[in-house]
């Protein structure tokens, strides 16, 4: 039982990458605005260099259900290279280009199988395996069904491999409850691969019995879609299920930490561990172009020292102008998160109002360490919360504070104070 397929989704073709051209440098926009193609075509050179079986599209193919006429065309373009090199696709539709939606009138190859909004199952037989593909469309843009009882359930059958391709919302990890799932009924279906998209990070839910992956997007379009992006190589050896995750992108969006620590006591030292940080992003990008995203953290002499917006803009345009040409990296922005360096134990020992402050602050922290849910943890979540409903256009967009964001509103409440205390003179 050898063969070897291609699971791709979500690849968005003919997004419209709003606001790149005024953010980017124009040779880089461009890229970006191509790039969903780029990934597309080279998804066929993948498909074709592995001389794979066949190829799965788990939905998302357009980015809108109204796709331009070029997009449209490309992807058939595409079809028939796979087409002339012997290899099937099999695509099912996402929320974004569901079947319901405006389609050009383009003949795809016959070996382009598109699934219907009812499960079908499509049997192939390679080199004396038996496989078949059960898939399902999503009829509408927003298809709340749960999909799985289509499916059915499914006893092993001893030389077949069964694959299910599906775009959904896996116990709600995409939250929008389009085409929503359990894993567990995944798990149980009696699939030994699922194919699924919607998800736009690629995650492997489920390693073998069945394998069930979320490919992810082909190509990341903004900092919400950073890191590689591509789509799994899937050998199957004997039974075995082999994935490997191959990157497609040709721009790509990174978010970069820089750790500064006490020994930060320079601008040149700062300097060469932002050149350092973007190194090894650059060495892993494999010579691809990069978008980066800077913040700077950690505890250091150095923490005031790129507070304010023209602070920040003249780090931002020195660390521009001291990068390498080639490969292109264009650092989009910088966070300055870094924080003074203070002992707060000590500070909470004093005896005046700062020390009131910090000892404030440390039973606030360990309320909310020890999980305490009718303390001074819940005071402050109650007092944070009716503060920011106070502000109706806020207030509906808000859920629950977690221990998270009020820990996250510590530091910077504590931050704030000491800039203040400092300014004062205090410390
Ligand atoms: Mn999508």
């Amino acid at each position: 039982m050898n063969f070897t397929f291609v699971h791709a989704s979500d690849l968005h073709l003919d997004s419209p990458f709003k606001g790149l051209r005024r953010r980017l440098p124009e040779d880089l926009s461009d890229l970006a605005v191509n790039s969903s193609l780029s990934a597309l075509e080279r998804l066929a050179d993948l498909c074709i260099g592995e001389a794979v079986d066949f190829l799965l599209l788990a939905g998302d193919v357009f980015d809108l259900d109204s796709p331009s006429l070029r997009a449209q065309v490309q992807l058939r373009t595409f079809f028939s290279r796979l087409d002339e090199a012997g290899i099937r696709t099999f695509r099912v539709a996402g929320n974004h280009d569901p079947l319901e939606g405006s389609w050009a009138d383009i003949d795809h190859p016959r070996s382009v199988h598109f699934f219907s909004d009812r499960v079908e199952v499509c049997k192939l037989e390679i080199d004396g395996t038996n496989v078949e593909i059960r898939g399902l469309s999503h009829p509408t843009t927003r298809f709340a069904e749960d999909p799985l009882p289509g499916f059915g359930r499914k006893s092993p059958h001893l030389g077949t491999f069964r694959i299910g391709l599906l775009h959904t919302d896996v116990d709600g990890s995409v939250g929008d409850r389009y085409a929503p799932s359990r894993l567990g009924d995944l798990r149980s279906s009696g699939e030994d691969y699922w194919a699924l998209g919607h998800a736009h990070h690629r995650s492997v839910l489920n390693e073998e019995n069945p394998t069930i992956i979320y490919s992810g997007t082909t190509q990341g379009r903004h900092f919400g879609e950073s890191g590689a992006r591509g789509c799994y190589l899937v050998r199957v050896e004997d039974g075995r299920v082999l994935p490997s995750f191959r990157p497609l992108d040709s721009i790509r969006w990174e978010e970069v930490v820089v750790s500064l620590d006490p020994d930060t006591s320079s601008e040149d030292i700062l300097l060469e561990r932002t050149s350092a940080a973007l190194d090894d992003v650059l060495t892993a990008s494999g010579g691809r172009p990069l978008v980066v995203r800077l913040t700077f953290e950690g505890r250091t002499p150095l923490s005031g020292r790129f507070g304010n917006a023209d602070e920040k803009e003249d780090l931002l345009h020195t660390i521009r102008d001291i990068l390498p040409d080639a490969p292109r990296c264009w650092v989009d922005s910088v966070r300055w998160g870094a924080r003074p360096l203070l002992n707060l134990e000590n500070l909470a020992e004093r005896a005046d109002v700062v020390g009131d402050v910090h000892r404030s602050r440390l039973d606030v922290e360990r309320a909310l360490a020890n999980d305490d849910p009718d303390g001074v943890a819940a005071d402050l979540r109650d007092s944070v919360e009716e503060l920011l409903r106070s502000e109706p256009k806020i207030g509906r967009w808000l859920g629950r504070t977690t221990p998270e964001d009020l820990a996250d509103l510590l530091d910077r409440s504590e931050d704030l104070l000491q800039r203040l205390i400092a300014e004062e003179g205090w410390l």
